[in-house]
């Protein structure tokens, strides 16, 4: 399972990198435009809907849960400091996406049973992609992690995030997480497209299922 995750770049739009993303495989892809207005965003996303319509992939939007509510894609990503996700299912009913950022186990040990269908856990490595970043955790901080919060019960699908490249699919889906979220290591490389198929190659590779 590979998250795309939107970026600013000078080389491509928004809807360009989707574009690529999908072309290289990927069925799900975050839009996040940190220092956007919701007109922005809203523009953006109007853009990717009927691209990833035409091809099954599930489209989520980063923190703004009205938008997701208005445009009715598929679902939200929630930082810390965003709209608590309990509210946020109130909101958009059953059957969205609603995915969280966790930081450590007991982030997401406090969601034991609630409402949430996946947690972003990061960052792994440094990234310049997202500012106020936490702590790194390394690939042996997401094996604690993982094996403290399936110790404590917690089904939860984990997705790593945070400095990704192609390098860490192996020891990390071998930690494991369920699937790996990328953003720069994507639209930074050299073919986006390649790069995207080589990443969904290697995880098929290396899941268990
Ligand atoms: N949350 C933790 S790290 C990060 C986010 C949104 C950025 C991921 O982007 P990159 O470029 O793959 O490090
Ligand atoms: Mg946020």
């Amino acid at each position: 399972m590979l998250q795309f995750i939107t970026n600013h770049s000078d080389r491509f739009t928004i809807a360009e990198e989707v574009q690529m993303a999908i072309e290289g495989g990927c069925r799900w892809v975050q839009l996040r435009m940190k220092d956007a207005s919701d007109e922005e965003v809203r523009a953006v996303a109007l853009e990717l809907i009927p691209m990833c319509q035409e091809t099954d992939t599930f489209l989520i939007i980063d923190d703004r849960v009205e938008l997701v509510n208005e445009l009715k894609v598929s679902g939200v990503h929630l930082g810390k400091e965003d709209m608590d996700p309990l509210e946020a299912r109130e909101l958009l009913g059953p059957h969205a996406i609603i995915g969280i950022t966790a930081n450590t186990a007991q982030d997401i040990i406090k969601y034991k049973g609630k409402d949430v269908d996946y947690v972003g856990l990061g960052p792994v490595h440094f990234t310049t992609t997202k500012k106020k970043l936490a702590p790194e955790l390394g690939v042996d901080g997401v094996r604690h992690v993982v094996e403290e919060v399936r110790k404590a019960g917690v089904e939860l699908p984990i997705v790593a995030i945070g400095g990704l490249t192609i390098d860490d699919i192996e020891p990390l889906m071998a930690s494991g997480v369920n699937g790996v979220a990328m953003s720069g290591s994507i639209i930074n490389s050299a073919d986006p497209v390649a790069y995207t198929s080589e990443v969904m190659e290697k995880l098929l590779n290396t899941s268990k299922s």
